[in-house]
């Protein structure tokens, strides 16, 4: 499934069978389309990810949710440094294989996550202080996995979360080893393994004034010297509030004049209270003080219908926005299937009730994924 976006086409054809089929029609019998990915065909691919328990046949609801409601996926954990190398040059591609087989088998536009990222590293990667030797497991990573999978996953996200929240550089291991050429580097190998590929640099906390500039900076630099990048994915680890609407605006509009497209690749919204000043997706951070607070944990029984009503608004006005910018958002992908399955159960704080995603703790769709299926799409 890898294409052109929208054939100018398709949409041509859409709206005359939509008047066609529109004209006899009341409002009243105008049944909810039954898939979210069919709802917003044409405007961007819509997706979800994956954990390993679906990948290798484990959870055949998840699986079925998946295959009816989305079109595109990406591996939660699967493709990761320590779990597809994790020793030097011992790759294990079980989990990997069965997800791109499943992308695959049901024409899905595969994501690949993530090649060069400083966490969930193999512990033979962590403390490398030597630039040949991170020059060559470097090298033999992407080369490795982005051949393998040639043809098959259409996007990688080629380099992960590499900008500090003020917007330079952060000083991981292969910015240390490598130096700032790192990013480059990872990108036009990316594209020496797999030139068709669609080639991303991902992110949490693009909504930050400062770290977008230092994305945007890079992605002007490496169009303007012919390394190809195709987009930046935005996170979107969200709450009820933040980031506001008007600021998801910006986000899309500066993504776009610097060149490229913007994926949304990670969205779910937290409906917990957050730890104080701290926003955003940094996996370190440790707040275990809070565990086991029933101030933090509010709802440990159940989502009040006003916060339900609450969720499927805020998610209502964010793809009212996607929608009317979706010429320039190639992506829009949830950080997962059903709540129970959600890292926000258990992230920034352990063992709480989060209700980020569209299905409920038993798979059935909650009232954000109601209203999203009737959002107008023109
Ligand atoms: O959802 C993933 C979770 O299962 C892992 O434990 C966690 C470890 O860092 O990574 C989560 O996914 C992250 C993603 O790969 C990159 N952006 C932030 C996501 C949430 O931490």
């Amino acid at each position: 499934m890898k294409k052109l976006k929208k054939p100018l086409f398709v949409v041509f054809l859409c709206g005359l069978i939509c008047l066609i089929g529109c004209a006899n029609r009341t409002v009243s019998d105008s049944k909810p389309k039954l898939s979210l990915a069919k709802h917003f065909n044409g405007l961007f691919y819509l997706g979800a990810a994956v954990n390993e328990n679906t990948i290798l046949g484990m959870d055949s609801k998840s699986k079925k949710i998946i295959n009816t409601q989305f079109n595109t996926i990406t591996p939660e954990n699967s493709l990761k440094w320590m779990f597809i190398q994790p020793e030097p040059n011992k790759f294990n591609f079980k989990a990997a294989d069965k997800y791109v087989e499943m992308g695959l088998k049901n024409d899905m536009y595969i994501v690949g996550h993530a090649l060069v990222w400083h966490s969930q590293l193999a512990d033979f990667m962590q403390n490398i202080d030597n630039p040949k030797q991170m020059q060559q497991h470097f090298e033999n990573h992407i080369q490795t996995l982005v051949s393998r999978f040639k043809g098959k996953i259409d996007a990688w996200d080629v380099v992960n979360e590499a900008f500090e929240e003020d917007g330079t550089l952060r000083q991981s291991v292969f910015y240390n080893n490598l130096g700032e050429a790192y990013i480059e580097k990872a990108f036009k190998l990316a594209h020496k393994m797999d030139p068709e590929a669609n080639l991303i640099y991902n992110d949490y906390n693009v909504y930050k004034p400062e770290k977008r500039a230092g994305i945007l900076n890079m992605v002007k630099q490496f169009i303007a010297n012919g390394t190809k990048i195709n987009g930046v994915g935005v996170q979107a680890h969200w709450d009820l509030k933040s980031p506001s609407l008007e600021v998801i605006e910006e986000i899309i509009l500066d993504i776009h004049a610097a060149g490229v497209s913007v994926s949304f690749t990670e969205l779910d919204i937290s409906v917990l209270p957050s730890p104080w000043e701290m926003v955003g997706a940094e996996v370190s951070q440790n707040f275990s003080k809070f565990e086991g607070d029933p101030a933090m944990d509010p709802y440990p029984n159940g989502l009040p219908e006003a916060v339900q009503d609450q969720l499927a608004k805020r998610y209502q006005d964010i793809f009212n926005l996607f929608v009317k910018h979706s010429d320039k958002i190639e992506r829009v992908t949830f950080w997962g299937v059903m709540d129970k399955h959600s890292w926000l159960n258990d992230w920034p704080i352990k063992g709480r009730t989060n209700y980020p995603l569209l299905f409920d703790r038993k798979y059935k769709p909650k009232t954000a994924y109601k209203r999203l299926l009737e959002l107008k799409t023109n």
